[in-house]
């Protein structure tokens, strides 16, 4: 089953990819061992792409910026475009699931174009998120650019740094710091700031965001060797804003490779999610195997509840565990 899916995948085929994304996202134990064949699979493969995420508050224009960039880059630069979102924290409704959809009208009927939004319903964080895996099918799929749209809510810039090459972050003139949570420090995980819907407020209003912006950055660590973070006006009704905005992401990859960020990134995103992948292994499989939460059991009875006991107790735990598989095998 998963050969011929990854074949088909493999050559493109879009209804082939939103299965393999369904099977991989799925918790029913029927798919867990395709989905495990499937990424063993796509692992084997050398496909890379640019992987980019678009954050900013709801309704900050997000979608609607994807949906220009994205058909430019697909009728200009004749690259293959994915889209997909990620909301670690659920915070966005169905509604706007579905208004992202819509504010993608002219992207989504392209060819070379897929478009996938966040499993509905929410998703927990940490592992139920597949957002990496997702990228590794599109990938597989030929996909050349992945933009990533994730509601900026503080915890999913982090999330969002985590998956993305480029992190662009889109604000608003006159929304205020709180609303967008500058204060609590999301602009540290900027690449490129966008102040969008530069139409709507009046030119003085916006130079002084700039300004302040400029300035509050001068303040920040650099998180880019060799990067000072721009600021860039944008807004639909202006079109050729999205390609200064694209020229400013391919500089940046560019400088990211010069001084070898760009892999040296890739190599942290991939530890960071090796730890996530155990954190969950170790939460959903090795604590719930019922001899486990027997001994659980045991020592919770028996224990005074040091807290110095609590690591003893596990690497007996661990041990003990270890012996008794190896003696069965
Ligand atoms: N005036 C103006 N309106 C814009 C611009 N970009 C987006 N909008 C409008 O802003 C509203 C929200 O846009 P979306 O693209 O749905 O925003 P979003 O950030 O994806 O929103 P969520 O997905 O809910 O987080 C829509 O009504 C858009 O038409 C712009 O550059 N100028
Ligand atoms: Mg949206």
């Amino acid at each position: 089953m998963h050969t011929e899916l990854f074949n088909k995948l493999s050559a493109g085929d879009i209804a082939s990819l939103a299965k393999a994304i369904t099977i991989i996202e799925s918790n029913k134990p029927e798919h867990q061992k395709i989905a495990e064949n499937l990424l063993n699979e796509v692992s084997k493969t050398k496909n890379q792409s640019i992987r980019i995420a678009i954050t900013g508050i709801p309704g900050v224009g997000k979608s609607t910026f994807i949906n220009t960039l994205g058909t430019w880059l697909v009728n200009e630069k004749k690259l293959k475009v994915c889209v997909l979102a990620i909301d670690p924290s659920s915070k966005k409704s169905k509604g706007s699931i579905l208004g992202d959809k819509t504010r993608m009208n002219e992207l989504s009927v392209l060819d070379n174009v897929f478009i996938r939004p966040s499993p509905s319903g929410g998703i927990a964080g940490g592992v139920a998120a597949k957002t990496p895996e997702t990228i590794k099918l599109c990938e597989a799929a030929g996909f050349q650019i992945i933009l990533i749209e994730t509601v900026g809510t503080g915890q999913s810039e982090i999330e969002a740094d985590n998956i993305a090459d480029c992190v662009l972050l889109l604000l608003l003139a006159d929304a205020g710091d709180e609303l967008q949570g500058l204060k609590r420090g999301i602009m540290e995980t900027a690449d490129i700031v966008v102040i969008n819907k530069a139409d709507i407020v009046n030119k003085s209003l916006l130079q002084t965001s700039e300004n302040e912006l400029k300035s509050a950055l001068s303040f920040l660590p650099a998180k880019n060797k060799g990067w000072v973070t721009p600021v860039i006006k944008h807004s639909i009704n202006e079109k050729e804003t999205h390609k200064e905005i694209w020229n400013q992401i391919v500089k940046f990859i560019d400088v990211q490779k010069n001084t070898g960020n760009f892999d040296v990134k890739r190599l942290k995103q991939k530890k960071y999610r090796i730890t996530e992948l155990l954190k969950y292994n170790f939460e959903y499989n090795f604590l719930e195997l019922p001899e486990i939460k027997k001994e659980i059991e045991k020592f919770s009875q028996s224990s005074k509840f040091k807290h110095t006991e609590v690591l003893d107790f596990l690497k007996k735990l661990i041990k003990n565990w270890i012996s008794k598989n190896d003696a069965n095998t």
